[in-house]
């Protein structure tokens, strides 16, 4: 099948991993809106028509079974009207809070910290932290927990910097995680930007007690269902085991090096 996974930016690259990994033999499909890099900060009625317009554009000139939504950003605001304007699947990534809140739970049941409430630390972008969604979500799966909310571009920012192979400035990212360092901190951490996995290694080291759980395996199982609900109704979907593509909506020196092993294409200039 032809999955399309788009992102603002290059976080959508660690929800690829886990899907590539998971299904493999499909063509990918890579779409980051670079010309409207960062989402988090964009108002959401912005949002909402710049993602719809993008995707109409995209899918009228490019074939595309299945999408996702590789942005938590986006997901938590425009998945309902992107799935009444759009004919094809289309899958969101949402902050994991409902597997945190059962980790922290389990920690504090089984730990000698038994009796004291969970705390769990949601990292996103500060739209994300500011959706509704994300406080129905808090509410529905984390109501008897502690949750902390942490909203930050500048990690966004780091996390496409240690892509492009600039080191990370741990002092820096020790000061954005300030809140959450020493024995109150949360001991269960939601990577709510799919940028934030890529920074996974040096978030564990300013806050090793915690762990941290993102979307990634959770989206690459649910892709993998759909995939078997479309193929099994719809005959002749079949895989092609084609080099990704890569588009972005702004061609420059650096979408270029982004792209990698992927083939770079301009779209929507
Ligand atoms: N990767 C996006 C997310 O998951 O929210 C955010 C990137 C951005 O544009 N700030």
């Amino acid at each position: 099948a032809n999955i399309l996974i788009f992102d603002s930016g290059m976080g959508g690259l660690s929800v690829y991993r886990e899907v590539s990994k998971t299904l493999p033999g499909h063509q990918y499909l890579y779409l980051f809106d670079n010309a409207c890099f960062p989402y988090g900060e964009l108002s959401e009625s912005r949002l909402v028509e710049r993602v719809v317009e993008l995707f109409e554009a995209f899918v009228a000139r490019y074939p595309v079974d299945t999408a996702i939504i590789a942005c938590n950003t986006a997901s938590t605001h425009v998945l309902p009207t992107l799935r009444e304007r759009l004919h094809i699947p289309v899958v969101g990534v949402v902050p994991a809070i409902k597997p945190a809140a059962e980790y922290s739970r389990r920690l504090h049941q089984t730990h000698s910290l038994a009796g004291e409430p969970g705390h769990i630390g949601l990292l996103a972008t500060p739209g994300t932290v500011s959706r509704r969604y994300t406080a129905e979500l808090i509410q529905s799966f984390a109501a008897d927990l502690q949750v902390s909310l942490l909203g930050t571009t500048e990690l966004v920012k780091m996390a496409e910097d240690k892509l492009s192979g600039q080191p990370v400035d741990m002092r820096r990212l020790e000061q954005i995680l300030a809140p959450w360092r020493g024995p109150k901190g949360p001991d269960t951490i939601v990577l709510g930007c799919t940028h934030f996995p890529l920074l996974a290694d040096e978030v564990s080291l300013c806050l090793p007690k915690a762990r941290l759980i993102d979307s990634g395996a959770a989206i690459a199982r649910r892709v993998s269902t759909l995939l078997l609900e479309e193929t099994s109704t719809r005959r002749g979907a079949g895989c092609h085991d084609g080099k990704g593509l890569l588009f972005c909506t702004r061609l420059t020196k650096k979408s270029r090096q982004q792209a990698g092993t992927f083939t770079n294409e301009g779209f929507g200039e």
